[in-house]
This record gives C-alpha cells, sequence and structure tokens, in this order.
C-alpha cells in the first residue's frame, strides 16, 4: 500500500539525482521559475554571463513588484533591462503595476503538482495551489531557467493536521501566527509543511496562500496544500480550470512530525516587534494605542482580503489619529474593487491607496513616526525594516488591521458592532494579460536594454591555500538578510553592487566609528580575509544573494555561524563565501570583532567534516576551534573555483 505524502509524490514526479532520505542532497526538475525586479536583474545578469541563449523551463516569468518608487533613474532602468532581456530569453514580463510577483502568479500560472523556483523567499506562496514552490537566490534560478535541476536537501516532512473551521473574525493569517508561535522562525532548516485533514476544505486558495506565504518565516522549504475541489473552482474561476490535477497524501502517509492544528479553537493573534513569531493575542493587546494601519504585501492583499476590509469601512471613518494605507496585490485585485464599489468604500472611510506592488512591506515609503506603533498585514517585522529605526511593527490579519484603523488602537471587530460578512471568492475573476508581455517565439534579435546603473556580477577569488582572516563583525541570533543588506532606500542599488556594498550591516554602524565597509576593505586591502561570525539562525528571511555577494565584493571569504539559513547558505556557496558552523556552540563566546582566525591548507580542510581554525585574540593569546562543514561535493567544488560563475 503506497503511503506517501503529497510532497512525496511532488518530489518523486520531479526527482534527477540522489536518495530520497531526509538530509541527502538531492536535485529535483524545476518545471516554472519566477524572478522579481529586485532580485531579477542580478539573476538575469547571470543568466547572460552563463551564456544561456533561451530558458529551458516550461514557464519563467519576471515580475517589476519591488523597486518602483523610481526616486532617480536607477529603478527604470532596471526595468528596461528586465523587459528586454525577458523578451530575449524567451521569459514572460509582468509589468509594473500589474502586482506582487506572488499574487499574480497564484492568480494566472500557478499549477498544482508543478514545481516552481522563485528568486524571492515567499514563492511558497504557491503552495497554496498544491505547487512544489520554493524561494532561492537568483543564481540557482538562474541556472533553473538554464534548465539545471535544483539542489537541495531532501526534506523532513512535518504534518500540519486541521480540523475545524475558522470562527468569525479569525483569519488564516491566525493560523500561521499559530504555527510560528509552535515552531518558530529558528530550527526548522531542511522541512517542508504539509497541510492535510479536513480543515483544509474550509480554506480558500487565497487564504491557503497566507499561510503558506508566511510559512517562509518558519525557515522552512515550502509548504504545501493538497490540490482538491476549492483549488479546482479557484482555478475554474480564473479560466484555467484545465490547469487543475488532483493532489493529496495517502491515507496512511507518514510525516516526520505532526502538529494538529484545530482551527475552531484559534483566535485573533498578531507577532509583535520585532520577530514574526513573536506572538500574542489581540485580546491581550487590545487598548494599545495604533498610529498607522497598513493592508497589503504578498501574504495579505487578494480580493478576498480587500473585500473584508471594504465590508468592515463601509460607512466608517478611520480613527483621526491613525494614517490607513491599502496596496492591492494585483491589477486583477485592484480592478475587481474598482468594479465592485469596494474601492470607492474603501476611499470615502479616508485610506489611501498605493500602487499594486510590495510599497511599505520593503520599506518603500510609508515608514511610520518614531515611537509608534504600526499595524500591518504583512509578514516580517524585523527591526528597521519599516524604514524606522526603533520601530514597532505588529503583524496581524486584514480584519484585526481594519477593526485597528478605525477604532484607533488594538481590539476586536465585534466591539466595532459590524456583523461577520461572509465572503466568498467570485465565481469568475476578471482576466485581463494585457499588463503580460509574452515573449516573442525566436528572441535572438532582441536588443538588451543596459543602461549605466546595470553593473555586471563580480567575480570572485578562487579559494585561498591558508586563510589568514579577521572577524569583521560579531552578530547576534537571528541575523536577518535585512540586517546584512539593508532594502528600503537602498534598494534601488541592487544593480550597482559597489554602490550598494557600502551598506552593508549599515545598522550596525556606531556613530563615528568605521562602518562594516570600510573595516572589511581595510582587512582585504592588508591582504587578509574577512570573516563574519553569526549566531543562530544567521541569513532568515530575504532570499537576497546581495547579502552574499556584497560581503564577497568587500573580501568576506567566510561565515561561521551557529545555525545559517537554508536560502542564505546556498547564496555564500555561490558566491565562493566558505558556510561553516560551530562543532561546540560555546567557541561563541570566545571570539570577538577584530580577532584573527586561521586555517592552514583550507583547500584541503574544506574537503573534510571538521575544519580546525586558530583564533588569535587581540591581547596575543591563541586557541584552536572546531568547525562544521555541512556540504555536498558540488558545494565544495564551487568553493573551491570561487563561486558558480567561476566554475
Ligand atoms: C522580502 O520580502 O524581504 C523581499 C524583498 O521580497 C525579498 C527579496 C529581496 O530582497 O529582493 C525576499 O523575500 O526574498
Ligand atoms: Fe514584496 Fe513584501 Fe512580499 Fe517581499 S514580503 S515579496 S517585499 S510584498
Amino acid at each position: 500500500m503506497a503511503k506517501n505524502t503529497a510532497i512525496q509524490k511532488i518530489l518523486a514526479a520531479h526527482m534527477v539525482s540522489g536518495d530520497a532520505v531526509p538530509g541527502n542532497p538531492v536535485s529535483i526538475r524545476i518545471d516554472q521559475t519566477l524572478t522579481q525586479d529586485a532580485t531579477g536583474t542580478m539573476a538575469y545578469l547571470e543568466l547572460e554571463a552563463m551564456k544561456v541563449p533561451k530558458v529551458a523551463t516550461e514557464l519563467s516569468v519576471s515580475y517589476v513588484d519591488h523597486n518602483m518608487m523610481q526616486n532617480g533613474p536607477e529603478n527604470r532602468n532596471d526595468h528596461l533591462y528586465l523587459q528586454s532581456v525577458a523578451a530575449s530569453k524567451g521569459v514572460v514580463f509582468s509589468r509594473p503595476g500589474n502586482g506582487i510577483c506572488h499574487q499574480v502568479h497564484l492568480e494566472r500560472f500557478g499549477k498544482p503538482g508543478k514545481t516552481l523556483l522563485g528568486s524571492d523567499s515567499h514563492t511558497p506562496t504557491g503552495g497554496g495551489i498544491g505547487m512544489m514552490a520554493i524561494g532561492a537566490g537568483g543564481m540557482d534560478v538562474a541556472l533553473a531557467m538554464a534548465g539545471k535541476p535544483f539542489r537541495m536537501a531532501y526534506p523532513k516532512i512535518i504534518g500540519v493536521e486541521l480540523t475545524g473551521s475558522l470562527s468569525p473574525w479569525v483569519a488564516a493569517k491566525d493560523v500561521i501566527l499559530k504555527l510560528l508561535s509552535i515552531l518558530s522562525t529558528k530550527g526548522n532548516v531542511g522541512c517542508m509543511v504539509e497541510f492535510f485533514g479536513p480543515g483544509v476544505a474550509t480554506l480558500s486558495v487565497p487564504q491557503r496562500a497566507t499561510i503558506t506565504n508566511m510559512g517562509a518565516e518558519l525557515g522552512v522549504t515550502c509548504s504545501v496544500f493538497p490540490s482538491d475541489e476549492v483549488t479546482k473552482k479557484f482555478l475554474e474561476a480564473q479560466g484555467r480550470g484545465d490547469d487543475w490535477s488532483p493532489l493529496c497524501a495517502d491515507a496512511d502517509a507518514e510525516y516526520d512530525r505532526v502538529i494538529p492544528i484545530d482551527l475552531s479553537t484559534l483566535e485573533p493573534l498578531a507577532a509583535c516587534p520585532s520577530s514574526p513569531d513573536n506572538i500574542k493575542s489581540i485580546a491581550e493587546l487590545s487598548g494599545m494605542k495604533v498610529g498607522q494601519v497598513i493592508i497589503g504585501s504578498c501574504t495579505n492583499s487578494s480580493f478576498r482580503d480587500l473585500s473584508m476590509v471594504a465590508a468592515m469601512l463601509k460607512g466608517r471613518q478611520i480613527h483621526p489619529d491613525v494614517t490607513l494605507a491599502i496596496a492591492p496585490g494585483s491589477r486583477q485585485v485592484l480592478k475587481m474593487l474598482a468594479d465592485s464599489g469596494d474601492l470607492a468604500v474603501i476611499i470615502a472611510a479616508g485610506a489611501r491607496i498605493l500602487e499594486c506592488g510590495c510599497g511599505p512591506c520593503i520599506g518603500q515609503g510609508q515608514s511610520p513616526a518614531n515611537d509608534t506603533v504600526t499595524v500591518r498585514t504583512f509578514n516580517r517585522n524585523f527591526p528597521g525594516r519599516t524604514g524606522t529605526k526603533g520601530d514597532q511593527a505588529y503583524l496581524v490579519s486584514p480584519e484585526t488591521a481594519a477593526a485597528a484603523a478605525i477604532l484607533g488602537e488594538f481590539g476586536s471587530a465585534e466591539k466595532l458592532g459590524i456583523e461577520f460578512p461572509q465572503i466568498n471568492d467570485p465565481d469568475a475573476f476578471q482576466i485581463d494579460d494585457t499588463m503580460m508581455i509574452q515573449p516573442p517565439a525566436d528572441g535572438t534579435g532582441v536588443e538588451i536594454i543596459r543602461k549605466p546603473t546595470i553593473g555586471n556580477p563580480p567575480l570572485n577569488t578562487p579559494l585561498p591555500d591558508a586563510l589568514d582572516g579577521e572577524i569583521v563583525i560579531k552578530t547576534q541570533d537571528k541575523t536577518s538578510t535585512d540586517d546584512i543588506m539593508p532594502a528600503g532606500v537602498h534598494l534601488k542599488h541592487r544593480s550597482n553592487i559597489p554602490e550598494y556594498a557600502k551598506v552593508v550591516f549599515e545598522r550596525f554602524t556606531e556613530p563615528g566609528k568605521p562602518s562594516f565597509a570600510q573595516r572589511a576593505a581595510a582587512v582585504r586591502d592588508a591582504g587578509r580575509h574577512g570573516v563574519i561570525l553569526g549566531r543562530d539562525s544567521y541569513g532568515q528571511g530575504s532570499s537576497r544573494e546581495h547579502a552574499a555577494i556584497c560581503p564577497m565584493y568587500l573580501g568576506v571569504k567566510m561565515v561561521i555561524a551557529m545555525a545559517i539559513e537554508r536560502i542564505h547558505a546556498a547564496n555564500l556557496v555561490n558566491f565562493g563565501i566558505v558556510p561553516l558552523t560551530f562543532v561546540n556552540k560555546e567557541d561563541y563566546d570566545k571570539i570577538d570583532q577584530g580577532d584573527r582566525i586561521a586555517v592552514a591548507g583550507l583547500r584541503d580542510a574544506i574537503m573534510e567534516d571538521v575544519v580546525t581554525a586558530t583564533v588569535t585574540k587581540q591581547d596575543g593569546t591563541s586557541f584552536d576551534v572546531q568547525l562544521a562543514v555541512k556540504l555536498s561535493a558540488e558545494d565544495r567544488a564551487i568553493i573551491l573555483a570561487g563561486g558558480r560563475l567561476n566554475m
């Protein structure tokens, strides 16, 4: 009797190499890819550097959704490059204004049972429609576009058994916040999450997508829902009934761990500052004053979410001390809100309408005032991500956000005396793909537009024979890639590495002291190698490979931590930086910024399971530390070569 999980079934249909044993290196075939502009320019520059004439996937889509402020020419230069390189390489181009990649991909392209690799950590949104949708660095996505399989560890599968159904005012967001309170953002590397049980059928596809989207915050490789009648109805309503196929686990499928969640017992929750797993109930926060509410992002900007918000705002005004901004997830959502009259309701209530894109979620505008609470339907509240130092960002459902906008404080929707509106997905979504540009059958004659702000991906040097290193920075637990490479106002330099590298670890620069970039450059110019010391869960969050490229550009050769998150570890390898973890975690406490660290015979040493490094303190004393090498044979070869492009 077969007893496979839905995840195992997708994997089995896509395995190219490796044994299906958790932790084993395997490679899988990728059916679809997506890129967004902020990571996409590098991905396509890398694709060009690999001399790939045309993508080899079933479908590749290039979205423009992140960098749309056009404050200076850089953003539009990127868009022109992306549009022309898409036409040249056989990639569908989704124009700025068409919406956030994950929302649009779900609406127009996602297919149950297929694999999707995206250069954005929230690619797992596609799991809501039964895809194995995985986030990766731009280089891995470029390789997938070139037809190469994706390398990863065969996953452990966490089964989440859903029973019951959500009570009024409890949302899909509360399901994933509950799961974050159980699993936390740490320690889930190498796992995938699969939802099963009778509660699944009570959730619509956009609700499922909210859950799989924010599953990224767990640090798992992806999250997958079954594909059932609900999925079929959603695809039919998108005019894509033929894209449906069923997917579910066998009755006696075995999971590595099962977490039961009774949807009926959940209550509205919030992720409190400054981590997505710092969960409290809205009841606990009730009465706390709120200064700003923003509803949008790839987590919560579907037609269902914004129709719910409109139903709550109808005939009401937002509180005078609160600003409310709304960013619809896609042009389809915005047009349907306009046609249904909901947009007028939202405007009448006093909301500020933002364009269909990431906007404030990536610190592009709408930074909150100092010492005020900002309530957002987003998925990340890392320190400073809003663009305000010391920010207090709370992540909630659209229902909770709308209630806060009206009340001016956290509170229950019941308090407003609103009758719970039952919002169902429409039988037919409005379909208009005119902002999606199909590539010509033969793109060889297309001129690729490369304005002066588009640089080339920098090359690393092969791994040196010996490491003569210095610790350029020592960071704490959960250092995110936002900490390493801030976005917001710096996002426009994504295609210009020398410029962007100036702000590596900017948040940690003390006034009057040299920045990370200056310290790293001094180490490099002295002929030594930069080393970064992280703690637990180093590199969580965004897939931005700039968090590897820019340190590499500044001469960093090694990252040592207690644990390194999956996408970031892969990005380090791709750019020739050695990722190592402490064999004895206590050694972290013994090492400080400015200490020297040396490994003789480094090229041979990384072929072993453990590397011995000698740390020399600034007082001249020294000791040895053992560092684990958790890399596949191919990873080691890439690092020896000095990264993928050299290879
Ligand atoms: C994010 O949510 O952090 C981003 C911005 O979408 C990133 C991608 C990027 O940094 O460009 C992500 O999630 O991978
Ligand atoms: Fe865009 Fe925010 Fe989603 Fe990242 S998390 S893709 S910045 S909306």
